[in-house]
């Protein structure tokens, strides 16, 4: 069993993590909150699939970039009103972090999703003691062993070659974790899915954050285009990446803020 933390002690939390790549901490996400995202991504995936229209689509559970849908399903952004979260994200980035990707992993019954269940990392570079990117499950169905929990091998962050399958499954941990709770980790770790053998699915939010610099792995300002952002509050902007988007003409550079594309601090 991994241990699980409470958000007040975020100290120990933190020096678990450093040590370990990871760490799973007990949420104050609402449920009612949660439950209903999670039926807004079962229902998603299947509208992306019909979008993709590929018949050889392997990333069927995931989806490209949750907040393109935030226009008829606001709920999506409503998990980064947690301040709880954002502190705890704030302590390992230091401030003005952004959102890197915002996907989801729904793994169907009696599935073994076909990418995220091999042994991988999520980035393939190393900066020694430095944190530029967390990656965070937030789990919407209780994590066990029957429904393919995460598998992580703790403190692998720095190991450079993927270790083989034996050596992997004897020292990895299987995160058993009741919903709700967040695994927050160092996305160079060397973790996969598992197999989903129960009757029901397997859901879970993935966000990963960055430092603003860094570009996002999807570019959500512009998949965000069709929303109307006046509702959107400007936390809510910052986190998405609306305030660090990289300048394209003169005036995004030298115009009034208004005009400005980059208008946060440049740390
Ligand atoms: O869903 C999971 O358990 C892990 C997902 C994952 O490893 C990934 O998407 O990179």
């Amino acid at each position: 069993m991994i241990p699980i933390f409470k958000h007040i002690e975020k100290p120990e939390a933190i020096e678990y993590f450093n040590q370990n790549g990871y760490v799973a901490i007990e949420s104050s996400l609402d449920k009612v909150l949660l439950e209903k995202i999670k039926q807004t991504m079962l229902q998603l995936i299947d509208v992306e699939r019909e979008y993709i229209n590929k018949k050889d689509y392997t990333d069927y559970g995931f989806l490209l970039c949750a907040p393109y849908y935030a226009d008829k399903h606001p709920e999506i952004l409503e998990i980064f009103e947690n301040q709880d979260m954002l502190d705890f994200i704030e302590s390992i980035l230091n401030k003005w972090f952004t959102i890197y990707l915002y996907t989801n992993n729904c793994i169907p019954p009696q599935k073994r999703p076909s990418k995220a269940a091999q042994v991988h990392v999520d980035v393939p570079r190393i900066i020694p003691n430095y944190n530029y990117l967390l990656a965070t499950l937030i789990l919407l169905d209780d994590f066990t062993n029957e429904n393919g929990g995460t598998w992580i091998l703790p403190n692998s962050q720095n190991m450079l070659e993927q270790p083989d399958n034996d050596y992997f499954y004897k020292h990895a941990i299987q995160v058993n974790a009741p919903a709700g709770s967040i695994l927050y980790f160092n996305p160079r770790i060397w973790h996969a899915a598992g197999e989903n053998k129960s009757p029901d699915w397997r859901s879970c939010l993935i966000v990963a954050y960055c430092k603003p610099w860094v570009k996002q792995r999807v570019d959500i300002p512009r998949f965000m285009e069709h929303i109307d952002k006046s509702k959107i509050d400007k936390n809510k902007l910052q986190l998405l990446g609306f305030h660090s988007q990289t300048p394209s003409n003169f005036g995004e550079f030298y115009g009034t803020t208004c005009d400005r594309t980059y208008t946060q601090p440049f740390v």
